[in-house]
């Protein structure tokens, strides 16, 4: 019998949905004594180091995990579940590890090479080499991986993480694939005995994760017929080469109830879903299709991610809205690419009084197999109230100069980052230029946002400067932050991700603002995915592309709606399209 071990955070949900593709029946473990009666143990998550280890010490966890394994038993950790294995955590300093791997895990330190920046937490899709390893029955060539796992050629494989063990070579006999990030080489997957663990998550790896997953679950039990490499010897080390996952394509779905009351994906312009007649009337909601269909074929297409937004989440209650977490366990059992999910996540207080926090709304969207949650009016709220403090405090007005004492850990960025882990907050970012007149003046708290360029506004023609604002509710509302200070503050607050959205540009077909893109992108260290506007193969290249004025090209993921949904173009395009111009993308990586 297998033993799926939950610590209670993380996606575990993606997982149990991959063996259940997989035809794999589990067990949950629910005692110490599950343990024991394990014949493979399963140990996931994502998360912080500290927390998971502590989770397992009190729930009596660690001595019989330390028995299996000691008693030959397969052992396959995931994330957490191969970090566990380690001596510890720079994450969790004074936080022992289950001391089994002789390797202890630090973070990663962001780099900028040749105009390519290499954001923290490492997120996206990147592949997984054998080194030269010499064995008793001879050196290791590069296929040994392939051959064990179900494919001869190099795959991409889903890695979301801030923290990795360095690879060396006295962890040789510990490894049998490492990953280059920037020009730090770790250790993703770790073959030793009876144990198999990955850095990367084969449950959201598309096809070439699910063959690693089936693979491990035939092993017969015999610990040296995994991978069989045996003691092996590092023969010598390669050029590091400067590397980044590939350029991520997410396709996103705007959710909403349309006027008969069915749940379907819509997509408007400038975040007017409706349009008007020429009369000026409203007309329905428009309808792109049904949101769990359109996801399957993106993924079948080879999206990188899925990404549902509830559009008037706003209005209610995230968890009163049961057809989204429905939808959302749907997806789930049939895609296997990261899914994020969006929309209403932020404290809210029953008309009885009953408070509730974001972080119960987050929760209970990753038990239906969400990977992250985007937060958007939520962070707003959370930044303004961040920069009150420490105008109070020192007088910023730049959330980078706030004092430590102005994070109060209330908000529900931070307790969900610290619950889950900073890789699975994405904030997404709703703002809107506005123009500044000839000779006028802006507040000084917004002076480094401002940029110059072409105008854009309908009957205007030349050069103009403007800004970008902030706004809540879909747009509806502007506040007086700049997506500067709200990019700056939900980096501080810690947000893992970012995803910018433009209301000019929504469902304009006119390409991504760049300039707002290259503005946050130069101002914050974590991942930035783009959106808005694409209305071509080619705008994703323009987006990508080093930019003259800087050398810089660095975005490391771009979002698209409108042109999906129009069959307009399709995603395979998109990706072709890149390889053409010279990027590297994940590309159909097969059937299971
Ligand atoms: O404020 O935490 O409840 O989150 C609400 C979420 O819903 C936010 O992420 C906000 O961006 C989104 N949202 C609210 N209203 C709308 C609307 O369209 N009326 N959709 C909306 C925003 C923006 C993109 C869109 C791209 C690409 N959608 O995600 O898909 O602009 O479109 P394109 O490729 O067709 O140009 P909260």
């Amino acid at each position: 019998m297998l033993y799926l071990i939950d610590y209670g955070a993380g996606n575990i949900q993606s997982l149990a949905n991959s063996l259940t593709k997989l035809g794999q029946t589990f067990e949950w473990v629910r005692s110490p004594e599950d343990i024991a009666k394990a014949d493979k143990l399963l140990f996931p998550g994502v998360g912080a180091f500290g927390l998971a280890m502590k989770a397992l010490a009190t729930k009596g966890y660690i001595e019989p995990i330390r028995a299996h394994i000691e008693a030959g038993k397969p052992y396959m950790g995931i994330c957490i579940g191969m970090q566990a294995l380690c001596l510890g955590s720079d994450e969790s300093p004074g936080v022992p590890g289950l001391g089994i791997v002789p390797a202890r895990v630090g973070r990663f330190s962001p780099e900028d090479v040749d105009g390519l920046q290499k954001a923290v937490p490492h997120m996206g899709w990147n592949t997984a080499q054998i080194p030269a390893f010499a064995t008793p029955s001879g050196p290791v060539d590069g296929e040994a991986f392939g051959r064990t796992y179900g494919s001869a050629k190099e795959e991409h494989y889903y890695f979301v993480h801030s923290y990795r063990a360095a690879f060396g070579p006295e962890l040789a006999d510990w490894t049998l694939s490492t990953t280059t990030y920037g020009t730090e080489t770790f250790i993703s997957v770790v073959q030793h005995r009876n144990i198999f663990a990955t850095q990367f998550h084969p449950e959201k790896s598309g096809a070439a994760g699910l063959r690693i997953l089936d693979a491990w679950l035939k092993l017969d039990g015999t610990p040296q017929t995994s991978a069989a490499l045996g003691p092996r010897t590092l023969m010598h080390t390669q050029d590091v080469m400067f590397t980044l996952p590939t350029r991520r394509i997410v396709a996103c779905l705007d959710v909403r109830s349309n006027d008969q009351g069915d749940l379907v994906v819509t997509k408007g312009e400038s975040y007017d879903v409706r349009g008007g007649t020429e009369a000026g009337a409203k007309s329905e909601v428009r309808n792109m299709g049904k949101p769990v269909e359109l996801a399957q074929r993106y993924y079948a297409e080879g999206a990188d991610e899925v990404t549902f937004l509830n559009i008037t989440s706003f209005r209610n209650w995230a968890l009163d809205d049961q057809p989204m977490l429905s939808l959302l366990k749907v997806a789930a059992n049939t895609i296997f690419v990261p899914l994020t999910i969006g929309g209403g996540i932020r404290d809210f207080t029953d008309p009885d009084g009953t408070f509730h926090p974001a972080l119960g709304v987050a929760h209970a969207y990753f038990r239906a197999g969400a990977d992250k949650v985007s937060i958007g009016s939520e962070a707003v709220y959370a930044v303004e109230q961040l920069l009150q403090r420490a105008l109070a405090l020192n007088g910023a007005t730049d959330p980078r100069d706030a004092p430590d004492a102005a994070l109060e850990s209330d908000t529900g960025i931070e307790q969900i980052a610290w619950q889950y882990g900073v890789q699975s907050v994405v904030v997404s970012v709703d703002p809107r230029r506005v123009y500044l007149e000839e000779g006028e003046d802006i507040d000084p708290a917004h002076s480094a946002c401002v940029v110059s360029g072409t105008d854009e506004r309908p009957g205007k023609q030349g050069n103009a400067r403007w800004w970008y604002q902030c706004t809540v509710k879909g747009g509806r509302e502007a506040r007086n932050l700049d997506v500067l200070q709200l990019a700056r503050g939900v980096e501080r607050l810690g947000a893992g991700e970012l995803l910018i959205n433009s209301i000019d540009r929504d469902g304009s077909n006119a390409g991504f603002d760049t300039q707002l893109i290259d503005l946050i992108r130069s101002h914050v260290s974590i991942p930035v995915v783009a959106s808005s506007g694409a209305g071509s193969a080619q705008h994703f290249s323009e987006l990508f592309a080093k930019r003259e004025a800087t050398g810089k090209a660095t975005i490391e993921a771009a979002l698209a709606a409108g042109i999906f949904h129009r069959n307009e173009v399709r995603i395979r395009d998109v990706k072709d399209s890149l390889v053409r111009d010279g990027f590297v993308v994940r590309t159909s990586d097969g059937a299971i």
